[in-house]
């Protein structure tokens, strides 16, 4: 396989990164969709829907605490730290969204990141505003609110719940501020562009002028939205990419 020249990220140029489960593939941790993936063994609607939390919790929670255990034990791969590098170089002039739970590219260095679908090692209540609290215990039945006696869930943005808006605001602010300064890129890597409203987000940086670029293993469903496809595994492919490698 031959790997892509660096970026041009040279006269102020930004980057604005969106990562699916398919950069922690090569850290050993399951992706959603394809041959392999979560759902096979949980079908989604029983385990990250809200419906699916009030029919069976302990279900739900046997789930993520797996989850929980599997991520624990991942180490960031080459294309986590590949990001984490570049971020040192760009500074402000970079953003990473992510929609990963398993902290692997804060384990790996990344700062300026937002984490648009939660956390595996937060708990929130389901009865109460308490905040957020960190926790990577696995349950076998639903855990307890200390407070108000509700049940406790896993702090996941599931199917139908709406995404932080403050996180999208930052995102769509980003991108405006940098498409308005020296531009920016728009680098997507081991996403299916299928969920929603993550796989907006390559028009929105298009409309304002970025160059969109995909890293994947397989050609995803919004691939004529990106100017530039490599294909192949995000570890091998990032490094060179951001030269960074
Ligand atoms: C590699 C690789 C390697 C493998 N290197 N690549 C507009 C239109 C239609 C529907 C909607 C819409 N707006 C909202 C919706 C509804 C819904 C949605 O998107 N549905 C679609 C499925 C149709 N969205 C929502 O409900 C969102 N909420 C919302 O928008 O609220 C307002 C609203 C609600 C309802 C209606 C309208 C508005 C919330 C979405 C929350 C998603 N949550 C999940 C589960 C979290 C639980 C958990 O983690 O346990 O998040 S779904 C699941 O998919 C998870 C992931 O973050 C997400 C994305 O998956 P991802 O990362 O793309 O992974 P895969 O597996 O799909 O793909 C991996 C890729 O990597 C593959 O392409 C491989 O080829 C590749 N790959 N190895 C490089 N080594
Ligand atoms: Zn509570």
């Amino acid at each position: 396989m031959s790997l892509p020249e660096p970026l041009d990220l040279g006269a102020g140029r930004a980057l604005m990164v969106l990562t699916g489960a398919g950069v922690s593939a090569e850290s050993g941790l399951s992706t959603f969709r394809g041959g392999g993936g979560l759902w096979e063994d949980h079908p989604v609607e029983q385990v990250a829907s809200p419906e699916g939390f009030a029919r069976d919790p302990a279900l739900v929670w046997r789930f993520y605490s797996e989850r929980r255990r599997g991520a624990a034990g991942a180490r960031p791969n080459a294309g986590h730290i590949a990001l984490a590098r570049i971020e040192e170089r760009l500074g402000d002039r970079f953003l990473l969204a992510t929609q990963n739970v398993d902290g692997l590219h804060a384990a790996a260095g990344s700062r300026r990141l937002l984490e648009m679908h939660g956390s595996l090692f937060r708990t929130r209540c389901s009865g109460c505003d308490r905040p957020p609290f960190a926790d990577c215990a696995a349950y076998d039945g639903p855990p307890l609110c200390d407070l108000c006696g509700g049940l406790l869930r896993p702090d996941i943005v599931w199917f139908g719940e709406s995404l932080d808006p403050a996180c999208l605001d930052l995102i769509e602010r980003f991108m405006i501020r940098s498409a308005a300064a020296g531009g920016f890129v728009f680098l997507a890597a081991g996403t299916s562009g299928s969920v929603w409203p993550a796989a907006g987000c390559v028009e929105a940086a298009g409309s304002l002028g970025a160059r969109t670029v995909l890293v994947n293993a397989e050609p995803p469903v919004n691939l004529h939205s990106f100017d530039e496809f490599h294909q192949g595994a995000s570890g091998s492919i990032l490094p060179a990419l951001l030269g960074t490698g």
